[in-house]
């Protein structure tokens, strides 16, 4: 290989910590038996995250506990592997139970990837959740760390057919690059202890990747699973009905740092057209190229998209087409319109009944985010009596909502009666509120800057009357939150997005589209939340004036100049 292709310099010491765990097992055992601490000491800090686990504590009692000379209440964050985000009714029944025992919120937190997280379990339990997922055929493997993530598939029932095969893709994608090691299974299910040498992680490699790989199966024309936040993706082609290839597209990601313009969020570079049975050869010599030639000196340049800049397009394009042994042809057309979920019923074409339910934030409790406006909502309950009765499964969506799928004619009004008394059906959530996402961000993310999933409620509201008011009674704008520029709720995908900056002040991104091809732009910085109603206010007083027939807030925001085009990702993004 050529040198240059390699960043040279001293490695990050992430690169140390996985180089050095014996193939991810650390002493995470020894540490397990540790109740001095709640926490996990040394590089077992990060290592557990390869095995889908954060540690975490309550930002809203840290300071409190400081006060009171107490280590922070540690416990762990975990999030599922589900590749496509199916689950079945019996594996909700059995993680509703662990929600309710073992976790200090009680909630199942539906995710932008979908999968579920866990938040607040505490040492003493963390081996049994693992041995819990484990008995209903569920782990957490590669999950988080530098690995490839939980992969996305559209679930979309309704063209059921390509999805069923779009699925099979991605489950066999994320199969094929998971870790090979053992040692989840030696740690957490208490399996025979096996040696792991080089040769038993072909694609990954002593050292894993230089950072995070998402990658996604996705069909249009619907961009639900947001194509240009992921480092790899398979836009599914179909001939007849029936699926035959795939077009790559490489390089995306969201993530950015304040201030730090070496940084910057990317859309995925499209390589051509593949028929199907390379795509396995595809997903593999994507990801040894990145890992070999991404950077593992800088982390904050490390993920897929800085690599491509640097060594430039063609060469890794050139590179993938070597290790795969293909050549890419042409990329074949296709269009994406949309990315919301069809929230309500739909009719298959195998003939069963899909009942895409919207659930705010992704957090399924109780009572609702809205418990202050005194509405409260049995949503866990409601999920737990259908899961009892319902005989198809379940699919997580990339919007954080959540599809009853498969549902026989002759159990459809059971399973209507349960999610309207429950709220998971409400005829009374508005177009705005089913375009709007949050990240987690405050009390549980580390890294949260601002509020997110706690703010958007309150802030959907507000944007509500504001549209009302302006002759805009119905319609939506593609409107996020993210509690930090790295972006979990794709705010740098959104026609707004507010991008976290310092408790209560927000960066104003606008310009993307219906869509999602296109990267929004700098609008006003550390915007209070007055000063976000007052913007929104009068430039959707001006859409609503000015707008070209049926033109969106993002395209409306783009053609009047009220923010320029972002064309080509870096250079359009910083202005100098
Ligand atoms: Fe994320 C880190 C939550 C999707 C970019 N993300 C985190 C952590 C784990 C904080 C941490 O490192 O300690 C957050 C945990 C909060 C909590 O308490 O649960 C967190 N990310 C989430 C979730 C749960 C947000 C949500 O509300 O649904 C999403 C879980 C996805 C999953 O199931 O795997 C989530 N994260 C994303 C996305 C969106 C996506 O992938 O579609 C992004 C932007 C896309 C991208 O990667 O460019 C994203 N998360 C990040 C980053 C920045 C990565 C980078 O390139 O620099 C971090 C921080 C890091 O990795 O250093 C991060
Ligand atoms: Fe946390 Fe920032 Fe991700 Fe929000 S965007 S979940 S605040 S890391």
């Amino acid at each position: 290989m050529t040198t240059e292709l390699i960043v040279k310099g001293k490695l990050a010491d992430n690169e140390r910590l996985k180089a050095e765990s014996n193939f991810l097992r650390g002493t995470i055992t020894e540490d397990l038996k540790n109740r001095i601490t709640g926490g996990f000491t040394t590089d077992n800090f990060h290592l557990i995250r390869l095995h889908g686990m954060y540690q975490q504590d309550d930002r809203d009692f840290r300071a409190e506990r400081q006060k009171q000379k107490l280590e922070p209440l540690h416990n762990v964050m975990l999030r599922a592997r589900l590749p496509g985000g199916i689950i079945t009714p019996k594996q909700w029944l059995a993680i509703d139970k662990f929600a309710d025992e073992y976790t200090s919120y009680g909630s199942i937190r539906l995710t932008t990837r979908q999968t579920f997280q866990f938040h607040g379990v505490l040492k003493p339990n963390i081996k049994l959740m693992h041995q819990t997922l484990n008995s209903i055929g569920i782990d957490a493997i590669a999950t988080a760390g530098d690995v490839n993530r939980n992969v996305l598939c559209t679930p979309n029932p309704i063209e059921s057919i390509v999805h069923q095969e779009a699925y099979e893709w991605a489950k066999k994608i994320s199969e094929h690059l998971l870790p090979k090691t053992r040692a989840y299974a030696e740690i957490w299910l208490d399996e025979e202890k096996v040696e792991t040498t080089e040769h038993d992680e072909p694609i990954l490699g002593s050292s894993y990747l230089p950072r995070k790989f998402k990658t996604t199966v996705v069909i249009p024309p619907s961009n639900d699973i947001d194509v240009h936040a992921n480092d790899l993706n398979f836009v599914a082609i179909s001939d007849n009905g029936k699926l035959v290839g795939f077009n790559v597209l490489v390089g995306g990601g969201l993530a950015m740092t304040h201030g730090d313009k070496s940084t910057y969020p990317r859309k995925a570079d499209d390589f051509g057209f593949i028929s199907l049975e390379h795509t396995l050869a595809v997903a593999e010599a994507v990801v040894t190229t990145q890992r070999d030639w991404g950077n593992r000196v800088n982390r904050k340049n490390a993920k897929t998209k800085y690599t491509l800049d640097r060594v430039g397009i063609d060469t890794f394009k050139a590179e993938v087409e070597k290790r795969a042994e293909i050549t890419f042809s042409e990329s074949r057309p296709y269009e994406f319109t949309e990315r919301g979920d069809r929230i309500g019923w739909v009719k298959g074409i195998d003939n069963k009944h899909h009942l895409t339910v919207f659930i705010e934030n992704g957090r399924i409790l109780d009572t609702s985010s809205n418990e202050k406006a005194g509405i409260s909502k049995a949503l866990k309950s409601g999920m737990r009596d259908i899961a009892k009765i319902h005989q198809g499964d379940f699919r997580l969506t990339a919007n954080q909502n959540l599809i009853i799928a498969g549902v026989a004619e002759e159990d459809k009004a059971d399973i209507e009666k349960i999610a309207r008394e429950s709220g998971l059906i409400d005829d009374n959530v508005s177009n705005q509120r089913k375009s709007s996402m949050a990240c987690v961000a405050f009390p549980t993310c580390p890294l949260a800057m601002a509020e997110a999933e706690r703010y958007l409620p309150k802030l959907v509201d507000d944007v509500e009357i504001i549209l009302d008011k302006n002759g805009l009674a119905g319609e939506s704008i593609i409107l996020r939150v993210t509690g930090c520029p790295n972006g979990c709720g794709r705010a740098m995908l959104a026609e707004i997005g507010l991008v976290g900056k310092g408790p209560g002040k927000y960066n104003m991104y606008l310009g993307s589209n219906l869509g999602g091809t296109r990267i929004p732009k700098l609008y006003k910085e550390n915007l209070n939340e007055q000063d976000i109603l007052t913007e929104i206010d009068s430039l959707s007083a001006r859409w609503a004036a000015e707008r070209n027939q049926d033109e969106a807030f993002g395209d409306f925001a783009i053609r009047s100049g009220i923010v320029s085009e972002v064309k080509i990702s870096v250079r359009d993004f910083y202005d100098d």
